[in-house]
């Protein structure tokens, strides 16, 4: 057996197009070559994102006819409050409407002009938010995190000398806090250990800096400090999510991942300071601060997810599956981010296609044709997400060029795993056919999602 089976049976299911190869032709040309901009329609299995596309539990689905929809005060944010307070060890809780809801609140008043956010490694919306007010997100993970191949556990760790030598380069006022992304995604779904939280509370509290998390794939970071730490082996995921928050300040954290529901987030602090003015905003961009542009039913399914998603047995399940996909990689010799993360397997574009240059975008080609090989939809994680750097306007070339194929929660099976290895390792073996892309449409934000290609001939 290929590891624990799943521990859930399927209650109702969705049906899915398989286009033909023609059809495949034409709307990913029609799309830009941008996986974006396909229709879900048109795709046969979606690997873009595991936001907001899990599976929910009936437990989940029985909780949204529980909604209480009152304006103010409505039932399910309480017992949103009580489960992030139980479980993630917050005191205080404000929802909004996803991730970037929170990180737009909680960065706008923690980030003044000229500052910076040093960060194990960004991420998009979370360094635009940091960018609008003016600051300046950098990278403080470890050297291995950049490096596909290195097999360190723990690739998402922040290297302590780095955080120093920012401090040193630019004086402790000019850091606003220190960020600390969960199984960072655009390294691969990498976790951080324990001990590097605890050693990063030790050197922040000397400086009196603040630890912000975005806790957005914290359970899954929990279930590989349980596997892969010594003295965690028996501790449960609650008690091992309790401890990682205890050593920060507070966090934002999009729902849409490991709490399995389709839109929600929030953030949470024990900071007053932090807590009071984010209350106070919320009302001004999301809604009021015991909904935040959630409805009530949304908030239940929350709280229940998220206490679903402390499971070791589904966490076993959840990464298990992941690592199936990625085994299967290996085992054809095509070039995968190492170790295998939480959430995707991410292939090495730059490896895949060694024919193309960086400016014909080897990621988004890889990702665009193995939608046209099999309609299973990636997305592009290099050079096009990475984006511009602000000051020189010239295009950032970062080390990790990387396609992601991101696996929902409890959504498909490894029938559909093995479908889609046989795709890439299909593709594989014909590489050195496949052409380079160029850009003829760039939006000024985030322009990996609208962006548009057209191929080389
Ligand atoms: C994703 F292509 N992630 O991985 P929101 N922090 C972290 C995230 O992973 C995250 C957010 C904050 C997405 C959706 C997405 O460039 C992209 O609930 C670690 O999406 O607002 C979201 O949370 C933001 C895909 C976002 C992207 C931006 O697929």
């Amino acid at each position: 057996m290929n590891g624990p089976p799943e521990p859930f049976k399927i209650k109702m299911i969705e049906h899915v197009n398989m286009p033909d190869q023609k059809k495949r032709s034409q709307v990913i040309r029609e799309a830009g070559y941008n996986t974006f901009l396909l229709k879900s329609e048109d795709v046969y299995i979606d690997l873009l994102t595991d936001s907001g596309t899990s599976a929910m539990s009936d437990y989940q689905w029985s909780g949204l006819l529980l909604g209480d929809e009152a304006y103010a005060g409505s039932r399910n944010f309480y017992n949103l409050e009580r489960a992030v307070q139980d479980i993630l060890n917050y005191r205080w809780i404000v929802p909004t409407h996803q991730g970037r809801g929170a990180e737009h609140l909680m960065y706008s008043y923690l980030v003044k002009p000229g500052q910076i956010v040093p960060r194990n490694m960004y991420f998009t919306t979370s360094r635009l938010h940091v960018e609008l007010p003016g600051g300046k997100m950098v990278d403080a993970i470890i050297n291995e995190a950049h490096d596909p191949e290195n097999l360190h556990p723990f690739k998402g760790n922040l290297d302590l000398k780095k955080l120093q030598g920012y401090i040193d380069e630019y004086g402790i006022d000019k850091i606003a806090f220190v960020n600390v992304e969960m199984n960072v995604n655009m390294a691969g779904g990498q976790p951080v250990s324990m001990e590097n939280l605890r050693k990063l509370r030790e050197f922040c509290d000397e400086y009196k800096l603040k630890i912000i998390i975005d806790a957005t794939r914290s359970s899954e970071n929990a279930f590989f400090i349980r596997d892969r730490e010594k003295g965690y082996e028996d501790i449960p995921i609650v008690d091992i999510l309790r401890e990682m928050m205890s050593y920060s300040d507070g966090c934002i954290y999009s729902a849409k991942k490991d709490c399995l529901v389709n839109i929600g987030g929030f953030l949470a602090t024990n900071n007053e300071d932090i807590y009071e003015h984010c209350r106070n905003m919320v009302v001004i961009y999301e809604g009021l601060h015991t909904y935040g542009g959630m409805a009530g039913r949304d908030m239940e399914a929350v709280a229940r997810g998220l206490r679903e998603s402390t499971s070791y047995a589904y966490l076993k399940y959840r990464i298990n599956q992941v690592h199936y996909l990625g085994d299967l990689l290996i085992k054809a010799g095509v070039p995968i981010v190492r170790p295998i993360g939480g959430h995707a397997v991410f292939l090495n574009a730059l490896k895949f296609l060694p024919h193309l240059t960086r400016e014909q975008w080897p990621a988004q080609t890889l990702a665009a044709t193995i939608y046209e090989d099999s309609a299973v939809r990636s997305m592009e994680r290099g050079a096009v997400s990475k984006g511009r750097d602000k000051e020189t306007g010239e295009n950032i070339f970062p080390l990790l060029e990387l396609v992601r194929l991101t696996i929902p929660r409890r959504v498909y099976t490894n029938t559909h795993m093995e479908y889609t290895a046989e795709s890439i390792i299909r593709l594989y073996e014909k590489r050195e056919a496949i052409p380079g892309l160029k850009m003829v449409y760039e939006p000024k934000y985030l322009r990996f999602f609208q962006s548009r290609f057209e191929k080389i001939k």
